[in-house]
C-alpha cells in the first residue's frame, strides 16, 4: 500500500491529508542546526519566547565557520553553545566533524523525522529516517513546537539492481542521476531508492546518494532501512535504535527509474553545475592543480580508507595541493589508530581538520583559473572562493588517483582498489558532544558577542506595489548568488546589514546601490531559482534591502519557503515566455496584491503591457504573507506553546 515516504509521512502526520501537493502538517522528533544557519535559527528561537524544545533530540553542530581569523566565528559559537545549554540541545563542539556525517554515526535513526538547516540533511536518508532541509526560521518552530509544514510530494522510486564494480563509488551513482535528471529533476518529489542492488550498497554509500539528492532539488531521498543499517547501527553500537522499513510490494510511485549499479563509471559532474555529467573516459587529460577530498557526501571511514589505500607508497604529484578533511573526529580517530593517517601524510596531502573547509570556501581556495577536483557536492562558481577557478567533482577514489597523476584519472588506472573492511566498532569521539542539562540547572541567558545584530523582520504586505526591477537573472540562480559565503563573507551571518554589501554579488556588484537608490524593488529569475542552500539569508538580505517579490519561472523548494517566511512573495509566470517581455530596469506595479494573494492570480502592469503571474499559496501560506513573516505568523498565534 504504501512507499517508505509515505508510511512515515503518515506515522507522523498531525494535520492534512496524504494527498499530494497539498500541505500537511507532521511531527519532527529530531533537529540538527549547523553554525552558519544556526545563529541566525536560535536568535529566531530567542525570539519566539519558549524555555525548553519540543522534539526528543536536537543537536547544534559547530562545523562551518571553522577559521577563527576574529572574533566572529568564535563569538558566534559561543552564543550557539550558551543557545543549547539554555534549551537543553545537544552541543557539538568545534572539531567533532560534519553535522551529517556526526549525525549519521551517532544520532540518526530508522523511521524518524529529522528537519535540519542544512540543505543536505537528507544524508540521514541513507539510514531510513525521513529527513528534510529547511530554513532556518522552519528549524527554530520545529524545535519549539515539535512540528513542520511541507507539501506533500510526489516520489520517485529508482529501483536499483546489480553491484558497484570495484573503483566506483556511490558518488558516481548520483553523478549519473544527476546527468540524467538535472539539478531540478527532483523538484517536488520524495526519491525513494529500492530492488535488489540496494542490500550491495553500505549506509554511508546510502548516504552519499541522498546527501546529492539536494542537488536533484528533491524534498528528500530515502532507503529502506534493512540489514545493512542493521550490521551499521551495531557497529556504532546503536543496535537497539534499529527499526526495519521496508516499502509494501504494491507501493505507489508516480514516477519510477531503473539503474544498473555495474553499468557505473567513474564520472565527474564538470564546472559549474552537479549535474554537468561526463564519464572520466570522455574527458581527455584535465590537469588538476588541487584536490579536495572529504565534506559531507564523501567523508565516510570507507571513502577515506580507499582513499588511503591509492595513497599508499605513492606520492602526491609535485603540481597538485592535495587536502584532505575526514568527516568527523571518529572518523580521524580510526585512521590515526590504523596508520592510515601516515599514509596519507607520506604521501604529501595536507590533512585539515574534521568540518566542511573547502565545500564552501572556508580556506583552501584554489589559485586564479585553477582546476580543483573535489569529493563534494556542489561546483556553483566562486563557491570555492576562486571566482575563476573551475571545480569538477568526483568520488574519493577518482580525486585520490588523480592527486597521483596529476590529470583527472580514472580510479582503475592504479593498483590499490580494494574492497574496504570496516572496523567492527566505531569508538565514537563522545568528548566533543555536550549534553543538556536538567533543566532547572540551565542558564536562562544567552551569550551574545559584538558580531550578532538584530535580524530584520517583514512588514505585512501592501495592497499595492509600484516598483523597479533591480535585477533580470537567468536561469538556476544559486543561493551562493544570492548570498555568496566564503571565509570572508561566513563570519558575518548573524550580521545581516554588513552582508548585504555582497546580494547577488556574483552576477552584478551594485545590487545594493541599486536597491537603495529605488527604495527596494523587485528581483526576475529564470528556471529553479534560489537552488542549493537551505540558508535563508539568500531571503533576508533582499528583505533587508527592500526587495518585496521575486518573480521566476520557478523556485527552488527552500528558498520559496525563506522567502514566504520572510514575507517576500514568490511569484511565478503564468507564461513562462513573458520571461522575456520584462527588462532591468522596468517600472512595474502589482496592484490588489491581498485579493491575488487569496486568488493565487496575480497581474503585474509592465511598460511591455500585463503580465499573468501566479503565487500558488497555501491557507498557512497566505496568512503568513498577510501578517509579514511566519515569526510574526507564530507569535500572533502562540502557535509554539
Ligand atoms: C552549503 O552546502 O551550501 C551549506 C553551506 O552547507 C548550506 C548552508 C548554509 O548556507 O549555511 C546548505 O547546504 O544549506
Ligand atoms: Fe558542509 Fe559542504 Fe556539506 Fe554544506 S555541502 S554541509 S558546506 S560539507
Amino acid at each position: 500500500m504504501a512507499s517508505i515516504a509515505y508510511q512515515l509521512l503518515n506515522d507522523h502526520l498531525l494535520e492534512g491529508e496524504l494527498r499530494q501537493g497539498e500541505e500537511i502538517k507532521i511531527k519532527i522528533d529530531q533537529t540538527l542546526t549547523q553554525d552558519s544557519t544556526g545563529t541566525m535559527v536560535y536568535l529566531q528561537l530567542e525570539a519566539m519566547d519558549i524555555d525548553t524544545i519540543s522534539t526528543e533530540l536536537s543537536v547544534a553542530y559547530i562545523d562551518h565557520n571553522m577559521l577563527q581569523t576574529g572574533f566572529e566565528n568564535p563569538d558566534d559559537h559561543q552564543f550557539i553553545q550558551s543557545a543549547a545549554e539554555k534549551y537543553g540541545l545537544v552541543f557539538s563542539k568545534p572539531g567533532g566533524g560534519i553535522c551529517h556525517q556526526v549525525h549519521l554515526e551517532q544520532f540518526a535513526r530508522p523511521g524518524k523525522t529529522l528537519v535540519g538547516s542544512d540543505s543536505h540533511t537528507p544524508t540521514a536518508g541513507g539510514i531510513g529516517s525521513l529527513a528534510i532541509g529547511a530554513g532556518g526560521l522552519d528549524v527554530a518552530v520545529a524545535m519549539a513546537s515539535g512540528f513542520y509544514y511541507l507539501k506533500v510530494p510526489k516520489i520517485l522510486n529508482i529501483r536499483l539492481s546489480g553491484k558497484l564494480p570495484v573503483g566506483v563509488n556511490a558518488k558516481d551513482v548520483i553523478l549519473t542521476i544527476l546527468g540524467k535528471k538535472t539539478v531540478k529533476g527532483g523538484t517536488g518529489y520524495i526519491v525513494e531508492y529500492s530492488g535488489e542492488g540496494v542490500k550491495s550498497l553500505s549506509v554511508t554509500d546510502r548516504a552519499t546518494i541522498c546527501n546529492m539528492g539536494a542537488e536533484l532539488g528533491a524534498t528528500t531521498s530515502i532507503f529502506p532501512s534493512d540489514e545493512v543499517t542493521e550490521a551499521f547501527m551495531r557497529r556504532h553500537g546503536r543496535e537497539e535504535q534499529f527499526v526495519p522499513i521496508h516499502a509494501t510490494d504494491d507501493a505507489h510511485y508516480d514516477e519510477v527509474m531503473d539503474l544498473d549499479l555495474s553499468t557505473v563509471v567513474p564520472s565527474v559532474a564538470k564546472p559549474h553545475l552537479p549535474d554537468q555529467y561526463a564519464p572520466i573516459d570522455s574527458l581527455g587529460k584535465v590537469k588538476v592543480d588541487q584536490v579536495a577530498i572529504g565534506s559531507c557526501t564523501n567523508s565516510s571511514y570507507t571513502d577515506m580508507m580507499k582513499v588511503a589505500h591509492i595513497l599508499k607508497g605513492r606520492k602526491v604529484h609535485e603540481d597538485v595541493s592535495l587536502v584532505i578533511s575526514p568527516g568527523s573526529a571518529t572518523i580521524l580517530g580510526a585512521l590515526s589508530e590504523n596508520g592510515a593517517l601516515a599514509t596519507m601524510i607520506q604521501s604529501g596531502a595536507r590533512v585539515l581538520e574534521s568540518a566542511c573547509g573547502p565545500c564552501i570556501g572556508m580556506g583552501q581556495a584554489p589559485k586564479s583559473g585553477a582546476t580543483s577536483l573535489r569529493s563534494f557536492n556542489r561546483n556553483f562558481k566562486g563557491r570555492s572562493g576562486t571566482k575563476d577557478a573551475k571545480i569538477y567533482l568526483a568520488s574519493p577514489e577518482t580525486c585520490a588517483a588523480s592527486a597521483i597523476k596529476g590529470y583527472i584519472a580514472s580510479p582503475s588506472e592504479l593498483e590499490g582498489l580494494d574492497e574496504i573492511k570496516e572496523p567492527d566498532h566505531y569508538d565514537h569521539a563522545t568528548n566533543y558532544l555536550i549534553y543538556p542539562k536538567p533543566k532547572d540547572e540551565r542558564p536562562s541567558e544567552t551569550i551574545m558577542g559584538p558580531n550578532i545584530k538584530p535580524f530584520p523582520v517583514a512588514e505585512p504586505v501592501e495592497d499595492k506595489i509600484s516598483k523597479k526591477i533591480l535585477l533580470k537573472a537567468g536561469d538556476n540562480v544559486t543561493t551562493d548568488d544570492i548570498c555568496p559565503s566564503t571565509a570572508k563573507l561566513l563570519p558575518f551571518r548573524s550580521n545581516i546589514p554588513k552582508l548585504s554589501e555582497y546580494a547577488f554579488s556574483t552576477l552584478v556588484d551594485d545590487f545594493k546601490e541599486r536597491a537603495e537608490k529605488n527604495h527596494g524593488g523587485i528581483v526576475v529569475g529564470g528556471d529553479n531559482y534560489g537552488q542549493g542552500s537551505s540558508r535563508e539569508h539568500a531571503a533576508l538580505l533582499p528583505l533587508y534591502l527592500g526587495v518585496e517579490a521575486i518573480v521566476a519561472k520557478s523556485f527552488a523548494r527552500i528558498h520559496r519557503s525563506n522567502l514566504i517566511n520572510m514575507g517576500i512573495l514568490p511569484l511565478v509566470f503564468k507564461n513562462p515566455d513573458d520571461y522575456d517581455r520584462i527588462m532591468e530596469g522596468d517600472e512595474i506595479t502589482l496592484s490588489n496584491v491581498k485579493a491575488s494573494i487569496e486568488s493565487g492570480e496575480f497581474i503585474m502592469h509592465t511598460p511591455a503591457g500585463d503580465v499573468e503571474l501566479i503565487g500558488d499559496f497555501s491557507a498557512r501560506e497566505k496568512d503568513m504573507l498577510y501578517e509579514g513573516g511566519y515569526l510574526n505568523y507564530t507569535k500572533n498565534r502562540r502557535d509554539v506553546e
